[in-house]
């Protein structure tokens, strides 16, 4: 079965649960830190420049966006964290909603998470993974921006971050780069089996 991940459209941003499309289907949602190049992945995986907004005023949106490849497929854009201007009342309604979407939603195939190579696994990316692991929702781990480093260094923070999820059962990672296009034909074969089934049992 081959699916166009071009024609992604944007559908609806959800500021409540009561606004989420409906739980039918296959679904990969994208999650990260705020200004860890999500939006950016997204983008060059689908092949728009432009269906999610990149921005370099990060952690200002809060909903969750919602994009229809087909009838029976979404990619979701979840609301980036970390960012440290965030009041923390805003950061505890994000957790709130994430842990809601992970254990509730029976069409979530997998998570891909993006990280900044530079930075990897930080304390709110780690608890992410831990919900994640916790709701058996697959994590697939982009490391971002990785044209800011050799390929030497690039490789050793894969190994290092690899090093953390020996013997995690659905935990997989990648370098990328949605600045240079390193790793984009591999995060979408990823993303196209997710959404047929093709890996999870
Ligand atoms: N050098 C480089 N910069 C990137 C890359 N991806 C994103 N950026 C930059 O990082 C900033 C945040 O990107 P964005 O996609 O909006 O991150 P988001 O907040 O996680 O959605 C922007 O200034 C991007 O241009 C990349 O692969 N390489
Ligand atoms: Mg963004």
């Amino acid at each position: 079965m081959s699916i166009i991940l071009n024609n992604a459209k944007f559908v609806t941003a959800a500021h409540a649960p009561s606004q989420w499309m409906q739980d039918y289907g296959y679904e990969v949602a994208f999650a990260g830190r705020s200004n860890s190049g999500k939006s950016t992945a997204l983008n060059a995986i689908v092949g728009h420049k432009r269906l999610a907004i990149t921005s370099k005023t990060p952690g200002r949106t809060q909903q969750i966006v919602f994009f229809q490849i087909d009838s029976e497929r979404r990619l979701i854009d979840l609301p980036g964290y970390g960012y440290a201007k965030v009041p923390a009342k805003v950061q505890e309604h994000w957790a709130s909603v994430i842990e809601q979407y992970l254990a509730t939603r029976s069409s979530l195939q997998a998570m891909i998470m993006t990280m900044d190579i530079r930075h990897p696994l930080k304390p709110l990316d780690s608890q992410l993974l831990n919900w994640c692991i916790e709701s058996s929702v697959d994590v697939h781990i982009l490391l971002t921006k990785a044209d800011k480093l050799s390929k030497s260094k690039q490789a050793n923070a894969k190994r290092t971050v690899e090093s953390e999820f020996k013997g995690t059962d659905g935990v997989t990672l990648q370098v990328f780069s949605g600045r240079t296009g390193l790793g984009v034909d591999q995060a979408r074969e990823r993303v196209i089996s997710l959404l047929t089934n093709e890996t999870t049992g």
